[in-house]
């Protein structure tokens, strides 16, 4: 059993040096998601002394499919940097990462602030823009393999995330079912329909507004949000290029370098 600064530094120590780790519930039962949380704020702690800069935050694990690949079954949240930001069309060098995964998501920007319990129709008034992204997840423990705390405590394996360049206000889209397509080298690999982000996008921003609230915080102006992988999450591949159709959100893309 170790304290929160102890799992905070193996956890920054094993991203900044690209090598796995042992889930932390192997040998500490006690932790619980809620000391998950407060290791992934501290955790942020050391991403801001080294001058990156909050710019949202992402839902994971809204998904069936996601929850049945990682045998879990509550959704959770993760912060992202503006390190982690790519725009489409972006290189990923797979050197920068453990063993990175890309899953296809459905993004927001929002307008106005959102904390605590809200309506579907709230959330919608909230976002100023909807887009696709590829979320290029990296869990720095062994194989993907975790319980609740320990993802939760990684910051939800976040680590990349490639924004689209096609944005349409939230009314203009048919938000709760919207086709997904992912492709590697223009291969079909993965598809799915909005719906299977907690049988709406929105309803995950509502959740994610809520768990913020519960600590007093809010998602803001400005920020974006990854509402969860719509799919199964797959491995990158070198030398291949990875895209996301949105239907009516046009094509997001991102090439993978070793
Ligand atoms: C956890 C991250 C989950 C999503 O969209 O479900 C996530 C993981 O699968 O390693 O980002
Ligand atoms: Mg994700």
């Amino acid at each position: 059993m170790k304290n929160n600064s102890e799992y905070v530094k193996i956890l920054d120590q094993a991203a900044l040096e690209k090598r796995e780790i042992v889930r932390f519930t192997k040998d500490d039962s006690s932790l619980t998601v809620a000391r998950g949380y407060e290791i992934q704020n501290e955790l942020m702690q050391c991403y801001y002394s080294r001058g990156e800069k909050l710019v949202g935050y992402k839902m994971g694990l809204t998904s069936k499919a996601k929850m049945k690949q990682m045998g879990v079954t509550d959704p959770i949240l993760g912060q992202l940097t503006d390190r982690m930001l790519l725009q489409s069309g972006a290189t990923y060098k797979l050197s920068t990462g453990i063993h990175p995964k890309i899953e296809p998501e459905i993004a927001f920007e929002i307008k106005s602030e959102l904390s605590g319990p809200i309506t579907r129709e709230q959330a919608l008034k909230s976002v100023a823009w909807v887009f696709g992204a590829l979320e290029i997840i990296d869990s720095r423990y062994l194989n993907f393999e975790f319980q609740l705390p320990d993802v939760v405590a990684d910051n939800c394996s976040s680590h990349a995330f490639v924004v689209g360049d096609v944005k349409k206000r939230p009314e203009e889209l048919d938000l709760g079912n919207l086709g997904m397509v992912m492709s590697v080298n223009g291969k079909l690999n993965q598809f799915a329909s909005s719906s299977a982000i907690l049988g709406h996008p929105l309803d995950s921003l509502c959740e994610l507004s809520k768990m913020l609230g519960a600590w007093g915080l809010s998602v803001n102006p400005g920020q974006t949000v990854l509402a969860g992988g719509a799919t199964a999450a797959i491995l990158l591949e070198k030398d291949t290029e990875v895209t996301l159709e949105v239907q009516n959100l046009g094509i997001t893309s991102v090439k993978v370098k070793a």
